[in-house]
């Protein structure tokens, strides 16, 4: 393992090297070098990486560095050969690395688990739906199954899914959002009337500054950093908080610019860069509101006003009880939780009452607390009394992780469905859907680990990994009668089997989807609400790898028959199905006609045309307590020893338990991912040194043991008392039952630990 300071910018020459070099590493380079030139592009497919959007403007290449190792990734020449699975046990594969499992190349052929030898042995798909409809059609009752999505599939499959789903008679549909941006999906319902981001991409040519909360764009939205150094370049500000010195919001040198990579020359990007405390962020808005509150009574007496009164008069509610809570909530507080000076927050403040135009973005550093649905809901408070609600060039933009997690949801993947929606099903599909809500991920675990779920399916996704608590999670699994993987990569969800399993290999973003009716398109909606097509190019061995959607209506078929719909008929054509989600969801009429709009068509969102859809018809500006603590009294009360906040993050290769290689460029930490960043001071105060083995126990108020061992302290410049470690490494720490508020998202981001030294020297975990 090697940890040097990377200087450099993000993105540049690195980046293009990096590309190159997981280009070759993917077995396939001349097809993937075409396969990257048609990423994002009109008549291509779109990137597989992350759902920020993409401006259309001819002649420029679209993918990023991140977007082509996912693109390579999946492309791959690679097949898992036969007797891959004859070797290996089951037992024997749970014990390799997660980056071992996918990168022995695609699955290719169904699969079964015999129990009697642990292994998994071919099957053919007519085998493989038949157990999977015995099993469905034998239960007691349909939420004895829980279907899980992830946010890659395309709207065509979603729409599909979920309506097998309800026909089958369950709401049981967690998915990954429910993991990811589900507190930003309910806070702004509550606040604005719409679980959405308010801007497109045309806002950020004109906003004049731009608020980064919880999130490292460098890594995981690259193309972002294009539309960031654009807008620093006109002048805009940016202004980031996170708690560690993210290398792609202090410099980019977008590759894409001939000037910048010649000259060696980049683009700063934050023009101010605060290091709040880990879950500090509600506690810094207070105080800019504050602030802002206070110069503004002060204003008004001079005549002038900094709120915009018009529009609190006439778009919102609750103005009065949230400005006394404001005043209510002491200094004392706001600096001792958000770690910042009440000196650095008026300077905060300031920024923001010298922009005209505002947009807030953020991610997971914000929606995976405790506190997250507050939190969100603080910061459209302050976007709501400056009226940056519905005008060009401002607004709340939640950025959203999987390419199409934001479809999906528009799909109808929800375990809380709207009564309307239902109703729309009910009356195009003459049958009565399951009024009750079903499980979110965390509720799903619980329901399998008590026994009360006995079927679990996966659409995509790596649902024991990505989940907390790995160990319950991969218990809860394996609790199943019958567990089912639509999958293009084996994974450790699938080395942990129920007692039956099923793997079903599926194409890919990337690759062409022939059906009886010949080349298929699917569509997918990026943070902006755009939707758009999205077609596959390569054609390499796909073996018995069927679509999604086909994989879907086979089974569908299998277990309801022609009902309600003749499903192996309706993939046949998927403008079949894009005909079913007209005639249901709201945007999407004539949606196959507006398939060929190049970048696609705008589904639209009420609350930026100042139409609010919530109970009161207002904008809600919503009133919450700051959190006591980010670590709770009740948890504190469980050790002597020195607590900290904990959370777990991405590295630069990896996307989500897809590991790529071990090189977090940015942050200068190569060969090694179980390892644990700190304060160095912190690490000197537990009389240790940088560099030594440690063990990481986490808190809660149960008799679980949560532990992991042999990680590797890393001296990190980030606030005191704060630490950091890989996902999913760390998963194992996150507890099941640690969830936030209203949202029910594992609290990844803020898990109580304590750290000891390691017991046992560890063993490498990879060459
Ligand atoms: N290459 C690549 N791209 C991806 C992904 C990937 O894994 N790899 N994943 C996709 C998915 S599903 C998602 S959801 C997104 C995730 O995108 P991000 O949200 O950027 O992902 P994380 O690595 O979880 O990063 C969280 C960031 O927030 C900061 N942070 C953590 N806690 C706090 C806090 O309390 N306050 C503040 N202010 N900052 C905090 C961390 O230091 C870190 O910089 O990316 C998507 N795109
Ligand atoms: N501790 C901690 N836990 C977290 C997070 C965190 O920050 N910290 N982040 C959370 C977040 S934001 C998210 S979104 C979740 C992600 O959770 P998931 O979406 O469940 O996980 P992924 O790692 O994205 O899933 C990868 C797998 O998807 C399959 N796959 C890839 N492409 C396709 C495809 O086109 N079709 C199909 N059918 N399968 C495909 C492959 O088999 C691959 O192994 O994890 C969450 N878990
Ligand atoms: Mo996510």
């Amino acid at each position: 393992m090697t940890i040097k300071k990377y200087s450099g910018p993000a993105g540049g020459w690195g980046a293009l090297a990096s590309t190159a070099k997981h280009l070759i590493k993917s077995d396939n380079i001349a097809k993937n070098i075409k396969n990257l030139l048609k990423t994002n592009q009109d008549k291509g497919f779109d990137c597989p990486g992350c759902a920020w959007g993409e401006k259309d403007e001819p002649g420029r290449f679209r993918f990023c560095e991140n977007g082509a190792k996912a693109v390579n990734w999946e492309a791959t020449g690679k097949r898992i050969p036969a007797s891959f699975f004859e070797q290996h046990s089951v037992h024997w594969l749970d014990k390799q690395t997660d980056y071992f499992l996918e990168s022995q190349g695609r699955l290719h052929q169904p699969l079964s688990y015999d129990s009697n030898t642990d292994r998994y042995q071919t099957i053919s798909w007519q085998q493989a739906f038949d157990i999977i409809a015995t099993q469905l059609n034998g239960l007691q009752s349909p939420n004895e199954a829980e279907f899980y999505t992830s946010g890659r599939a395309s709207n065509e499959a979603a729409f599909l899914y979920q309506l097998f789903v309800r026909a089958f008679g369950t709401n049981n549909l967690p998915d990954c959002s429910n993991m990811c941006h589900e507190a930003s999906g309910f806070a702004l319902k509550q606040s604005i009337g719409v679980g959405k981001g308010t801007v497109t991409l045309n806002d950020f040519e004109q906003a004049d500054a731009i608020f980064v909360f919880g999130q490292n764009p460098g890594t995981n939205h690259p193309r972002m950093l294009d539309t960031l150094s654009h807008a620093a370049r006109r002048g805009a500000t940016i202004v980031s908080f996170n708690p560690l010195k993210e290398r792609g919001l202090e410099r980019f040198a977008n590759p894409q610019s001939p000037m910048e990579m010649l000259s060696g020359g980049s683009t700063q990007i934050s023009s101010q860069y605060f290091h709040p405390n880990l879950g500090g962020d509600m506690a810094v808005v207070r105080g800019m509101v504050k602030v802002l509150a206070e110069r503004h009574k002060k204003a008004v007496i001079d005549g002038k006003a900094l709120f915009d009164h018009d529009f609190i008069e006439q778009h919102t509610a609750g103005v009065a009880d949230y400005l006394e809570i404001v005043e209510n909530t002491s200094w004392q507080l706001i600096e001792q939780q958000s770690g910042l000076s009440k000196t650095e927050i008026e300077a905060a403040a300031s920024l923001y009452q010298n922009a005209e135009r505002i947009i807030f973005t953020w991610a997971m550093g914000i929606t995976q607390h405790k506190h997250s649905v507050a939190t969100i809901q603080e910061m459209a408070n302050l976007q709501l009394l400056f009226g940056q609600v519905g005008k060009s060039g401002a607004g709340l933009c939640p950025v959203r992780g999987h390419s199409n997690v934001q479809g999906d949801r528009t799909m109808g993947i929800n375990e809380k469905p709207d009564v309307k929606f239902l109703d729309k099903l009910a009356s195009r599909f003459n049958f009565e859907p399951a009024r009750e809500h079903g499980h979110n991920t965390v509720e799903a675990i619980a329901a399998m680990l008590a026994g009360e779920s006995k079927v679990f399916m996966g659409l995509g996704g790596n649902f024991v990994a990505a989940a907390p608590d790995s160990k319950l999670s991969a218990q809860a699994m394996s609790n199943c009668d019958l567990t089912v993987h639509i999958a293009t990569k084996l994974n450790r969800t699938h080395v942990n089997p129920g007692k039956q399993s099923i793997i079903l290999p599926c194409l890919g973003r990337t690759d062409i989807d022939y059906q009886h009716s010949g080349e298929q398109r699917v569509t997918v909606e990026d943070s902006f609400s755009m939707v758009h097509a999205s077609q596959g190019v390569v054609a390499s061995d796909i073996g018995e790898m069927r679509s999604e959607p086909a994989i879907i209506a086979g089974i569908a078929q299998a277990t309801l028959g022609s009902q309600p719909i003749d499903w192996l008929s309706t993939v046949e054509n998927y403008d079949n199905i894009r005909a079913l989600i007209a005639d249901t969801i709201s945007g999407f009429d004539n949606f196959n006609d507006k398939l060929d709009n190049p970048g696609g068509f705008y589904l639209g969102n009420s609350a930026a045309e100042r139409v609010w859809q919530t109970q009161s018809g207002k904008a809600q500006i919503a009133v919450n307590a700051l959190p006591e603590a980010i670590v709770p009294y009740d948890i504190r009360a469980l050790t002597d020893n020195r607590i900290f906040v904990l959370q777990t993050l991405r590295s630069h290769d990896q996307y989500n338990t897809t590991v790529y290689g071990y090189e977090d460029r940015y942050r200068g930490i190569t060969g090694e991912r179980k390892i644990l960043l700190m304060n160095e001071k912190d690490i000197e105060s537990l009389a240790m040194e940088n560099g030594d083995w440690v063990d990481v126990e986490s808190l809660w108020p149960d008799n679980v043991e949560r532990k992991v061992f042999g990680f590797k302290l890393v001296a990190y410049d980030m606030p005191q008392g704060n630490a950091a470690a890989y996902f999913p490494e760390a998963n194992p720490l996150v507890p099941l039952a640690s969830v936030g508020e209203h949202s029910g998202t594992p609290t990844s981001k803020s898990i109580a630990i304590v750290v000891t030294p390691a017991q046992n020297m560890p063993v490498a975990t990879h060459s």
